[in-house]
């Protein structure tokens, strides 16, 4: 059938209910999933066709209120009152209703066409609560469909439902939030007041929720209105009667109607959902106990991060010498004798000894120990151990001014800076966000654990490929702590909402992992393989010995590496792999532990781990923070690796 309309509708709903699986499941994509609040940082979109309509998907941030607390609220706030889509799909987790139902009443608010889903019905069928769904469809005055949207069920209900509100055969009556008399008074003053001083603004927000905001001195609001010429006169009339109310409740005017919304949100669940069963500890809820434990959580905590890297070594190392048997044994020997009956052997040179061994390179050495690394990631994320971390490093990182949350962008660095980085804006304030941006990039990540691992762990140890990883810890406690004293402020409150462990679904880890592999592969293998041909064709063009000398008095003169380190550490810029990769096969037909030392395999990976973010790191940064405090931090970083690489080379038993 041809399309026949245009609709534009978006997942609006808190942290963590299941936008972004709702998404997937409608659209096909593959958006991050996973348990812990504040995957969703930027919205993203995708198209679908159903009954006719091509439908344009959006699947926003989460939020915990549409009050300003953080950046991802005002773009979905925004993004909602400014571009209306023509419906909202409030996606809420049933197991968590009264939270929910504080955002849902906020989007009645904001006079949005909304329709609900309670999503995650399953779960909260598990923990004994029962929802009459009709009930809720009428008080709330909106239709209300259940699903399962890591199975899809009910999903093709939802698209009905929305189809039936855009083409008006839903009966909507949407709940008129009302607050208590006294400030339901004032809030009718201030209302005119908007209409007649801003009615500019009235085209764009509703004048009863820009009413209540101004109430609730909601800064981002108070802005838009003081933007117009009368607009002063409208904030000083919400501020009298935001002091006035305060006098009769003898709390801040937020809290106030917060509380005037929980009040509401709970009178209506009291209608319409009920528990069941009886409340038992779960295995969930037991594992939450132990791994949250203010004692027992550190040791756990240390357990899995070593668990992680030592399982990955041990599968990386295993996988690597099983390839490269396969590769460099057998298949390129094949190749090349192949090749040479038709070819002149220079050109056999760059082939083999560029694209192929390039190719051969990233199979052997990097897919090993990324591949089990990601794997290992999406367990953690999934599982909804990720938070629980945070929230035993909250201490630590309130040393660096930092509050708990950040320790979830950093643990996401180990696997790519570059999310990382942009994951960051799940922190409250502009300070923090940079501050955890500044200590993200210096985590190592998947890359530079090939590195680690692939050098260091084989030939060295794994206890030196340890230390290099407690070492980097210890460095970003300090930087951290010297970036704090530079930014002063202080962090605010953890508001994170811990969410229940859940058994990960292999489906979820299998995508998840799968399209990390992909990104790393189209990005990484042309990389590598353009880096080969390069090195391959300096070194035919007899290049390669100037551009050594050139780089002699850093590479060998202060960090006391070989002089082949200083081409491949250059590339590394590219991509942080590249320098294990183009350096083995530098120095070929050697091993690398023949024309390595220990100490300069420490060295070398030191460097790599510190020195200047790859490049992908440096947009993102860029992006994130502006161009000046990108070019800080990557200057910064080259400095201090080349430093703390020299101390190294000097402190080290050579
Ligand atoms: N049991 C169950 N789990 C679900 C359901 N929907 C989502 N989940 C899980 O809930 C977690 C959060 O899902 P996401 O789709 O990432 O949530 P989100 O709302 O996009 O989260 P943010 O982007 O962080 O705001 C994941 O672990 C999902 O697997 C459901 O219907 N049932
Ligand atoms: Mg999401």
């Amino acid at each position: 059938m041809k399309a026949k309309q245009h609709l534009a509708i978006a997942l609006a709903g808190n942290a963590n209910v299941g936008k972004s699986a709702i998404f997937n499941q409608l659209t096909g994509l593959n958006q991050i999933v996973g348990n812990w609040p504040g995957k969703t940082v930027e919205r993203a979109e995708g198209k679908l066709f159903f009954h006719g309509y091509t439908i344009h998907v959006i699947d926003l941030p989460g939020i915990y209120s549409l009050s300003t607390y953080s950046m991802e609220e005002i773009v979905s706030r925004d993004y909602i009152a400014v571009e209306r889509p023509d419906v909202i799909i409030n996606v809420v987790d049933s197991s968590a209703l009264e939270r929910n139902l504080y955002f849902t009443l906020q989007l009645l608010e904001l006079e949005a066409p909304i329709i609900i889903d309670l999503n995650q019905v399953d779960f909260a069928a598990k923990k004994g609560i029962r929802i009459d769904t009709g009930k809720l469809s009428t008080t709330l005055g909106i239709p209300v469909i259940p699903t399962v949207a890591t199975t899809g069920t009910g999903v093709e209900e939802l698209l009905l439902g929305v189809i039936c509100v855009v083409e008006g055969k839903a009966q909507l009556k949407p709940l008129k939030v009302k607050y208590g008399k006294e400030i339901e008074s004032r809030l009718e003053k201030i209302e005119s007041l908007v209409q007649e001083k801003v009615p500019h603004l009235c085209e764009i927000y509703p004048s009863r929720w820009t009413a209540v905001k101004l109430l609730e001195r909601d800064p981002d609001v108070i802005g838009k209105v003081q933007r117009y010429k009368e607009g002063n006169e409208v904030v000083s009339l919400a501020e009298a009667s935001a002091i006035e109310i305060e006098k009769i409740h003898g709390e801040n005017s937020p809290v106030i109607m917060a509380s005037e919304r929980y009040r509401i949100a709970n009178s209506i669940i009291k209608d319409a959902a009920s528990i069941i069963a009886p409340p038992q500890l779960t295995l969930e809820e037991k594992l939450d106990e132990i791994t949250a434990h203010k004692i027992f959580g550190y040791p756990i905590l240390v357990a899995i991060m070593v668990a992680m890297f030592a399982l990955i070594f041990v599968g990386g190392d295993f996988l690597t010498r099983g390839l490269e048997v396969i590769f460099d044994d057998i298949l390129i020997p094949t190749i090349a004798n192949v090749l040479l009956t038709v070819l002149p052997s220079t050109i056999v040179d760059i082939v083999c000894g560029g694209i192929i061994s390039g190719i051969s390179a990233g199979v052997t050495i990097a897919l090993p120990y990324i591949v089990p690394f990601y794997i290992l990631l999406a367990i953690l994320e999934d599982s909804g151990y990720l938070p629980r971390a945070a929230f035993l490093m909250d201490n630590l990182m309130h040393k660096i001014g930092l509050h708990g949350k950040a320790f979830i962008p950093l643990m996401l660095g180990y696997g790519c800076n570059v999310p990382a980085c942009i994951g960051c804006r799940i922190m409250e304030t502009e300070r923090e966000r940079f501050l955890a941006g500044f200590v993200t990039v210096l985590i190592p990540c998947a890359a530079v654990t090939v590195v680690i691992l692939g050098l260091v762990g084989r030939y060295v140890g794994l206890h030196a490929a340890l230390a290099l990883y407690v070492f980097d810890l210890i460095l970003i406690l300090v930087l951290g702590r010297l970036a704090y004293r530079a930014l002063p402020g202080e962090p605010v409150g953890l508001i994170m909402e811990m969410p229940p462990y859940k058994k990960p679904s292999p489906k979820n880890l299998l995508l998840k992992t799968w399209s990390r592999t992909k990104d790393f592969v189209y990005i990484a293998f042309p990389l590598i393989i353009a880096g080969s041909v390069v090195l391959e064709s300096l070194s035919v063009a007899g290049l390669m010995q100037p551009l050594a000398d050139l780089m002699n008095p850093v590479i060998t003169g202060w960090l006391g590496l070989p002089p082949e380190s200083g081409i491949p550490l250059t590339f590394g810029i590219l991509r942080k792999e590249l320098t294990l990769i183009l350096l083995s096969e530098l120095v070929s037909p050697k091993t690398l532990p023949q024309a390595l030392t220990a100490t300069q395999m420490i060295v070398f990976s030191l460097v790599t781990m510190i020195y200047i973010p790859c490049i992908a790191t440096v947009a993102a940064m860029i992006r994130e923070y502006g161009w000046k405090r990108a070019l800080a931090v990557t200057v910064l970083d080259i400095l201090l690796a080349l430093l703390l690489g020299g101390i190294a080379f000097r402190l080290l038993p050579s």
